[in-house]
């Protein structure tokens, strides 16, 4: 176990190779929009119908924020998809931990794979609004305090917005 290279890159992270794409997806684990909905859309139903049977077995209630499970990648270039689900971003309440448990957990479940590189997005920056200078600090911190067998974690940022952002956090 080690730390992990920090790579950022502009795109979609549906159409990036990786073993292990990560989600950021909602308790239910049944889809919604954002980069779940184009996870789902370009993964196809394999990844929802894994989900389902998660659902049917250990996950009866969904999964905890800042908790993590994989399934299948289905038809993306990828191994598995590592689904978390973020904190909504609240003003009132501090859950910056729910936000670090989030990388912390995929990074946990990508060791139990055996994946050597990992796709995140930018969780919880879009619908449930985490503002994105403070969801870069929490993803890059968490990230490289990690002890991990994963050799590279690349944050797919979807703007440029959100490429700026991490980007400060690396220099
Ligand atoms: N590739 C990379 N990043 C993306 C993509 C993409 N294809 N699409 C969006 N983003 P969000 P959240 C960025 O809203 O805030 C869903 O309904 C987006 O610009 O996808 O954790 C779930 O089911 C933003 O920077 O996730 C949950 O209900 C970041 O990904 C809820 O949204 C995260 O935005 C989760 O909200």
């Amino acid at each position: 176990m080690t730390t992990a290279i920090i790579t950022l890159v502009r795109g979609d992270i549906t159409r990036r190779s990786a073993d292990a794409i990560v989600n950021a997806a909602n308790s239910s684990l049944l889809g919604g929009g954002g980069v779940d909905g184009a996870i789902h859309r370009r993964g196809g139903p394999a990844i929802l119908a894994d989900c389902r049977r998660l659902r049917a077995s250990h996950y009866g209630k969904g999964l905890a924020t800042g908790k993590a499970v994989a399934t299948t990648a289905g038809e993306l270039d990828a191994r598995w998809v590592i689904h978390t689900v973020g904190p909504v971003y609240s003003r009132d309440e501090d859950r910056s931990e729910l936000l670090t448990s989030c990388y912390r957990e995929s990074l946990r479940v990508a060791d139990g794979l055996g994946a050597r590189t990992v796709a995140f997005p930018a969780v919880s920056a879009g619908i449930f609004g985490w503002p994105m200078d403070d969801a870069a600090r929490i993803a890059v911190t968490t990230v490289r305090a990690a002890e991990t067998s994963v050799e590279e974690v690349t944050f797919v940022l979807f703007d440029e917005a959100a490429y700026e952002a991490f980007g400060r956090q690396v220099r």
